[in-house]
């Protein structure tokens, strides 16, 4: 029997929109303000899944196909700093519905599979700095960056050589 994999689905970012949060993400925050993630691994994640079996993984993915939803804008133009989880991030200051619907989607049917989904509200956001244990001065408002969303994936992640590294492993489109 295969190992458990480190799964979840995401939203991925085009790779210009990557580039150029990270070049805005340098000229806004210092070096020490905690650990960059790398432009690649610049994601949003819709719903953890934890470490889940091959059976479960294509239940799973049985039932993420059968979404049927159409696509939306998604602008981020919100920052943010969680000191509990020491994590900084981009958001946005009010995510489109088709959004949040399919993120609650695939979190009704991870929970319904037996993966744990956090009780708390959805936070759509993109992790930028990790390890930022203390606060920092946000960005000055008035940064955005708008692309539409297509599809959504689900990703493994796997961690060696202390580095994380994200695959997609299947990807849906969204109606058009
Ligand atoms: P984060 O960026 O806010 O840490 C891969 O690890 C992705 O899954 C990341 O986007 C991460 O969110 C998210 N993630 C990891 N552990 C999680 C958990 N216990 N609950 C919700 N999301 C989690």
């Amino acid at each position: 029997m295969s190992e458990p994999k480190r799964l979840f689905f995401a939203l991925e970012l085009p790779a210009d929109i990557q580039q150029q949060i990270i070049l805005w993400r340098a000229q806004h925050f210092l070096a020490d303000a905690g650990r960059p993630i790398a432009a690649a691994n610049l994601h949003l994640t819709l719903a953890f899944l934890g470490a889940i079996s091959t059976e479960k993984q294509r239940a799973l993915e049985s039932l993420a196909g059968r979404i049927r939803q159409p696509g939306f804008t998604l602008t981020l133009d919100d920052a943010g700093q969680w000191l509990r989880s020491r994590v900084v991030w981009l958001g946005s200051r009010q995510p489109p519905r088709g959004l949040l619907q399919l993120a609650d989607m695939l979190r009704a049917q991870a929970s319904r599979s037996g993966c744990y989904q956090s009780p708390q509200p959805f936070h759509p956001h993109i992790t930028l700095l990790r390890d930022a244990s203390h606060a920092v001065p946000l960005p000055p408002p008035g940064f955005h960056w708008s692309f539409p969303v297509t599809a959504f994936s689900l990703y493994e992640s796997h961690f060696s050589q202390g580095r994380t590294r994200y695959s997609e492993l299947k990807r849906w489109t969204l109606q058009t």
